[in-house]
């Protein structure tokens, strides 16, 4: 009995293989709920990947930080526990510090001004840092303009002096509230909302489909639109399953993660109006700085510091030539 078991079960599993139809069930790791510009782009990512692999690959997405928040799935992904994941450059960078440079701020205008460095040169040498690091870039997502929220009317830099601000948990966010002369409160994503309600932080800062879709307008109505980051995000999937991946799923991969990197950018735009139109009708306010130069001044340590590593001098002179 047991051998006719055996058999049978070798029996179709090698008619399984025959037939193209073992299937691989990926874990992919996303921060955010589900009608959100990253999560959407996700779900047509897996989608396109089951279609072209006669869905020898079934992606299975894990929203809302379910699985940890982001520090964590970096580690995650590293050691195999979960595949696939859609990362802001902010916490990545502690894992990978040759894409630091990503996250300095004001260094981009606009996304459109970030998008022509990441898709072109600088894009694949920071991809290719990234590889090194055991994440293949499918494709580059927006992060948009972030900018600080706070409880209290913030009107000029001043204002901000002094304020608990929630920032991620990444070095390089630290250090520029620091040099704010700030207070940088380092917390998950999902702890913000409570931190803000509970009074433990007075500001955050966030892009704004973020700020809406965090329900963080509803404490912080106050919007210091400084756009200080202009945020890069990026879909990765890990080395360790890229490497077993063959030739053609290899590209069927990466022709699904540019092509939700496309509809990623194109929801994100039209996400942006939508949060600043619902956001604005709750009663938030938007004051811009009338000049955003002193707060470009005391990012000088920072600027000097990238300049002064070699491993990221080039990177840095190569965005401020463009
Ligand atoms: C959002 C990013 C997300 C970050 C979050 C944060 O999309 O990846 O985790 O900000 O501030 O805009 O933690």
């Amino acid at each position: 009995m047991r051998t006719f078991t055996k058999t049978l079960l070798c029996l179709s599993l090698a008619l399984g293989a025959s037939a193209g139809i073992a299937q691989t069930k990926l874990r992919a790791w996303n921060i955010h709920p589900d009608g959100y510009p990253v999560t959407e782009a996700m779900k047509s990512f897996a989608e396109q990947v089951g279609k072209a692999t006669q869905n020898r690959y079934q992606i299975e997405i894990f929203s809302n930080g379910s699985l940890g928040d982001q520090p964590k799935a970096v580690q995650m992904l590293k050691s195999g526990e979960i595949d696939l994941a859609e990362f802001s450059s902010g916490p990545l960078s502690d894992a990978v510090p040759g894409i630091k440079v990503l996250n300095l701020p004001f260094l981009f205008t606009d996304s459109a001004h970030m998008f022509r460095h990441l898709d072109g040169k600088l894009g694949e040498r920071f991809a290719a840092n990234l590889k090194s690091a055991g994440f293949v870039v499918l494709g580059w997502y927006d992060g948009g303009g972030r900018s600080f929220y706070c409880a209290k009317p913030i009107n000029t830099l001043k204002d901000l002096s002094g304020a608990n601000i929630r920032v991620q948990q990444s070095e390089i966010y630290i250090e520029m509230v620091k040099l704010m002369d700030a207070k940088p409160v380092a917390l998950p994503f999902k702890d913000v909302l409570g931190a803000l309600q509970e009074g433990k932080v007075d500001c955050a800062e966030n892009n704004m489909p973020s700020y809406e879709s965090t329900g963080h307008y509803k404490v912080a109505k106050n919007v210091f639109v400084t756009n200080h980051v202009v945020s890069a995000e990026a879909l990765v999937v890990s080395t360790k399953l890229w490497d077993k991946l063959s030739t053609e799923d290899k590209a069927a991969f990466s022709a699904a993660g540019q092509k939700s990197a496309t509809l990623m950018r194109a929801l994100w735009t039209n996400r942006v109006a939508t949060a600043l139109e619902l956001t604005t009708k709750q009663g938030s306010t938007f004051v811009k700085p009338r000049d955003v130069s002193p707060m470009v001044r005391r990012m000088s340590p920072l600027y000097g510091k990238y300049m002064a590593d070699p491993t990221t001098r080039e990177e840095l002179l190569t965005i401020i030539a463009k």
